[in-house]
């Protein structure tokens, strides 16, 4: 993290300091201001804050935060609060620093969705290795108690936010937002068609909303300091920071909060130092596995939802995945089809069989054994796991550097297909 980022006050301000931030030392920061103000405004002045803020979701969809919140109905009903911490998209660790580092950012965004929605019980759910970040979270929701920032009656303002901890069992499909539901209220982990949207029939059939983890830790700083101010931290139309991650060969791989809109090639070669000796950058998967390739061409591209929309590829998680000139794509493709094939909750047919055939068929070629047809097959494969013809974003997601590695790098499947199959065809 670079100084003058360490002056920002954002998500990732406090990490730089030894060890945990403790509540004394999130206090000194400024830390649960924002929550205080929460505490005095209305709820449609803190979503309005947020939208005007430019807000969208930091774990892979980029849905507008306030748009989110704003669809829960405003009824006198039960309502949850649900933290998404079960980060297992390959490639990415940003949550497990924000989460393990600075445990009461979370909570104290967490308790001002509570209050813009009028939930009164939040859980944070937790992927099922994140030992430590289990343990810091827990001290925190006790120390946060303790204060008055979490329990009944915060502060005096007659409102009431408990907060609760869920380690998971560890599947991937439970960071989708209706499978995690599922396995909160003790049942498998399968996700459910939508809608209805969790804002409106969520945990326990009641209006929840699920945010992602670093996404909750942006809202305290939006009401202390102000949409404005946000909105001005980034380079482009979309507001605040991100932490952009990069994993492969480069020198230094890591975790960075940057100005939302920073380029790709800022984010490689001036904070993961470039590629190491010899090596050249062929494609990057933009944010975590299930996105599609772009190209060495396009690493002037600003690092936002709509700029890697626009060029064909999804920002995610912002956290890439870099390939060079001497790893082989057909590895690494077979690599990600078995986590997502392993990972299927095997509740849709298309998913269930798709993904371990995709594998499969990556794992011929990638052996020599492959066949001319197999190039069409994959294709076809992509085709079908397309979005809509499946329950839920997992197998489309998986399908995404597929489909992109086809189109950029199709000599590289050319190249594997065995000799004698080449023969016979031609
Ligand atoms: C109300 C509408 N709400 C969308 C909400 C929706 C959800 C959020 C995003 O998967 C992607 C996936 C991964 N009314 C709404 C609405 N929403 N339309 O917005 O929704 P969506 O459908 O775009 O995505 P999703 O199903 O939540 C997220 C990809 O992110 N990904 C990362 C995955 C893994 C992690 C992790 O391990 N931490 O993030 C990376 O690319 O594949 O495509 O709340 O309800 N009309």
């Amino acid at each position: 993290m670079s100084d003058a980022l360490n002056q920002r006050p954002l998500t990732a301000r406090l990490l730089a300091t030894d060890g945990v931030v403790t509540l004394d030392r999130y206090r000194e920061a400024g830390g649960y201001e924002g929550l205080r103000a929460a505490l005095a405004m209305s709820p449609e002045a803190i979503i309005a804050s947020v939208r005007e803020a430019g807000l969208r979701g930091r774990g892979g969809g980029g849905f507008p935060t306030a748009v989110k919140w704003s669809l829960v109905p405003d009824t006198p009903v039960q309502k949850y609060v649900i933290a998404n911490g079960d980060e297992m998209e390959p490639g990415t660790f940003k949550d497990r620093l924000l989460l393990e580092r600075d445990p009461h950012q979370l909570i104290e965004g967490m308790a001002i969705a509570a209050r813009a929605i009028g939930a009164s019980v939040g859980y944070v759910f937790l992927r099922a290795e994140y030992f430590e970040a289990a343990r810091q979270v827990s001290a925190a929701i006790a120390d946060a108690q303790a204060a008055g920032w979490l329990g009944d009656d915060l502060q005096g303002s007659g409102f009431s936010f408990h907060l609760h901890l869920h380690t998971s069992a560890g599947r991937y499909i439970c960071g989708e937002e209706t499978a995690l539901i599922s396995s909160l209220e003790g049942g498998r982990a399968i996700p459910r068609a939508k809608p209805p949207f969790p804002a409106v029939a969520g945990l326990f059939g009641k209006p929840t909303v699920v945010n992602n983890i670093e996404t909750l830790c942006n809202v305290p700083h939006i009401l202390r300091l102000g949409a404005d101010w946000y909105r001005g931290l980034s380079r482009t139309d979309e507001g605040g920071t991100k932490l952009y991650g990069v994993s492969g060969k480069v020198r230094r791989p890591g975790c960075w909060e940057l100005p939302m809109g920073t380029t790709a090639r800022e984010i490689i070669e001036t904070h993961a130092g470039g590629m190491r000796d010899g090596l050249k950058l062929r494609g990057f998967l933009p944010g975590g596995a299930s996105t599609d390739f772009l190209t060495d061409a396009q690493l002037d591209l600003p690092m936002d939802y709509t700029h890697i929309a626009k060029s064909g590829s999804r920002l995610g998680t912002g956290t890439m995945i870099l390939l060079d000139d001497r790893t082989s794509l057909l590895g690494m493709l077979r690599n990600l089809e078995t986590f997502f094939a392993r990972e299927s909750c095997g509740w849709c047919t298309p998913c269930r069989d798709g993904l371990p055939w995709t594998a499969k068929l990556l794992g011929e070629l990638e052996a020599g054994r492959g066949r001319p047809e197999d190039l069409e097959l994959l294709a076809r494969q992509t085709r079908l796991l397309a979005p809509g013809r499946t329950f839920c974003a997992h197998a489309p997601g998986a399908m995404e550097p597929l489909q992109s590695a086809l189109k950029h790098f199709r000599e590289d499947f050319e190249r594997a297909l065995a000799p004698a199959a080449i023969g016979e065809a031609a």
